[in-house]
């Protein structure tokens, strides 16, 4: 063979490999996430509008779905929400539906932003998936109330503040289901990989895992900088009646994304 010859050939033998592994890998096998990205999670005098995009995807693996106008979403500020489902607009996510909108800060405060979606039919799964997803931004310097719950059906409560971070911070959440710790809840956690720079060594390196302990209380050190989202999953204690007519298990996940910040050089 010559070295053209076996360029083709390691071409042919990577396109064939990845065709595998998306054989190998159904939809299912990757993590579900809600997701609440806006473009920064600090706010600052000159620069007091964001811009937050709304959608239900596979974070790392850049695979779109699409999800139906979100049954709520609002702004929490001091323990008073604010709902602005009004204020979204349809936008595409990974070729997919998905929803955004513009907030503009007025005062200080650490805002918490939450979607409560429309229950996702997966059929695959056999399932309907709720993730109700959270993030926070901290305005004009507030440092109060990051970790107050919102008291919806279930969420994560960060206690490593969750702005002001550097890529390698550990996070901690705790997990909460109807206002009560959730004792070994699973966590799902995935990096936000943008246009699908990284290539994930293996399968389970795209979603990673880590469990709560008796306290629902869970860390994970990020790795990197970027856009981290952390999912407990439980199975909720109600059905809902599927396309079939027959009742439905439902997935009920807590979904909270951070951003960690570059080191400085
Ligand atoms: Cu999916």
């Amino acid at each position: 063979m010559n070295r053209q010859e076996e360029k083709n050939r390691s071409g042919l033998v990577s396109v064939l490999a990845l065709a595998i592994f998306m054989l190998a890998v159904p939809m299912s096998a990757l993590a579900h996430f809600g997701m609440l990205i806006p473009d920064r999670n600090i706010v600052s005098q000159d620069n007091r509008t964001v811009a937050l995009t709304l959608s239900f995807s596979h974070p790392f693996a850049g695979i779109g779905m699409d999800m139906a106008r979100p049954a709520k979403f609002f702004v929490d500020l001091d323990g008073r929400k604010t709902d602005l489902a009004s204020t979204l607009k349809p936008a595409t996510v990974m070729d997919h539906k998905a929803w955004k909108t513009e907030y503009r800060f007025k005062r200080p405060g650490v805002y918490i932003f939450g979607v409560e979606p429309q229950p996702y039919w997966e059929p695959a799964e056999d399932t309907f998936i709720i993730h109700y997803t959270k993030t926070e931004i901290a305005a004009f310097g507030a440092d109060e109330g990051w970790d107050r719950p919102l008291g919806l059906k279930t969420e994560i409560i960060p206690l490593l503040r969750p702005f002001g971070n550097y890529g390698g911070n550990a996070f901690v959440g705790k997990v909460l289901m109807d206002g009560r710790p959730v004792p070994g809840a699973e966590v799902e956690v995935e990096f936000y990989n943008r246009d699908n720079r990284l290539t994930a060594p293996s399968e389970y390196h795209v979603t990673q895992v880590v469990r709560a302990d008796n306290e629902g209380i869970f860390t994970f050190a990020c790795p990197t900088p970027g856009w981290w989202g952390f999912a407990a999953l439980n199975e909720a204690d109600y059905k809902i009646k599927g396309p079939d007519g027959n009742d439905k298990d439902v997935e009920l996940g807590a979904v909270l994304w951070i951003y960690l910040d570059k080191w400085p050089k």
